[in-house]
């Protein structure tokens, strides 16, 4: 098999090689923060705006990335030329870096950084013809409060809770309500209706990580001249939508055409869903800080 390369701190290990101490914070406690990157056709996605995501949510937590922006960005695509990458998946990973046992970070002297690239695993391609099968987890989201979901951080368990719940039911994916009841998001997904022809997805206050995908589909709308509202969403909204879709950086936007037990709209990927992803994947592969 060909060599895979991962960067940690500075230096390129061979896959099996590229290990992490278990004095590391982000391993002892969840302590650190990472971003899920797509490059597509020889450039980084919306490159930027992840790395400002992972700026803010390192800034949230008090960790300070010991290089620029733009020296990240730069180890980034050396990692990806490192293992000849032209369409991947980047793992960003900034953890508080080994310290002693107790929460305290104080003793950690330096983040550890680790890009990882790799092949892309998505649904299989019928599902995104068909629609997939999703469930509402009795797990709520954390609250804004307790560990803000716009951090994204190495801390979801909260989201894995949700997600044993989803494979519990055979469901592909757990739809996740706040302490009102408010539909938030999936553990790694945004959720989007459409109802009477109306995009709609839940404004991010209610619990719900800012997707960098969502943040597209909402501008495609706009091109596309699709009418758009952020507004709060119970499952009565859900259950009674047209459409429903998920939107991710790894899943793109995925029909969503069962959630439990109830049918949404005819069962099959709606026509706005089906306009929006094609847009997307126009796009998504067409725009992107060059790799090469
Ligand atoms: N909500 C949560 C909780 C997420 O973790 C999204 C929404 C979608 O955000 P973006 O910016 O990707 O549109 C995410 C993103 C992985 C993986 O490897 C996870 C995400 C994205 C890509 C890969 O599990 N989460």
């Amino acid at each position: 098999m060909e060599q895979k390369w991962v960067y940690i701190d500075g230096e390129f290990y061979k896959k099996d090689e590229a290990k992490v101490s278990v004095f590391d914070h982000g391993y002892l406690y969840g302590d650190g923060v990472f971003e899920g990157i797509r490059a597509y056709n020889g450039r980084v996605f919306r490159c930027e705006e992840h790395i400002d995501r992972l700026y803010d949510a390192a800034k949230a937590i008090a960790l300070e990335i010991p290089m620029t922006k733009e020296e990240l960005i730069e180890a980034m695509l050396a990692t990806i030329r490192k293992n000849q990458l032209r369409d991947c998946y980047i793992r960003l990973v900034v953890s508080r870096g080994k310290g002693d046992l107790g929460v305290n970070p104080n003793k950690c002297k330096r983040p550890t950084i680790v890009i990882i690239t790799d092949k892309i695993e998505m649904y299989p391609p019928e599902m995104y013809k068909k629609g997939m099968k999703a469930i509402t987890a009795s797990t709520r989201r954390n609250m804004p409060g307790v560990l803000d979901p716009q951090i994204k951080s190495l801390n979801y368990l909260n989201n894995i809770l949700a997600k044993i719940e989803a494979n519990h039911a055979g469901a592909s994916e757990a739809i996740m309500l706040n302490q009102n009841g408010l539909v938030t998001e999936c553990t790694g997904d945004n959720i989007f209706i459409v109802k009477d022809g109306v995009l709609m997805t839940p404004p991010i206050y209610v619990g719900a990580l800012d997707g960098i995908t969502r943040r597209t589909v909402i501008s495609l709308a706009e091109k596309l001249d699709i009418p758009f509202k952020e507004k709060e969403l119970t499952l009565f909204n859900v259950y009674g939508a047209d459409e429903c879709f998920f939107t991710g950086t790894a899943a793109e936007l995925i029909a969503v055409t069962e959630i439990d037990n109830r049918i949404i709209g005819d069962g099959q990927c709606g026509p706005i869903t089906a306009r929006l992803l094609e847009e997307y994947q126009k796009v998504a592969r067409s725009e992107g800080r060059e790799i090469y």
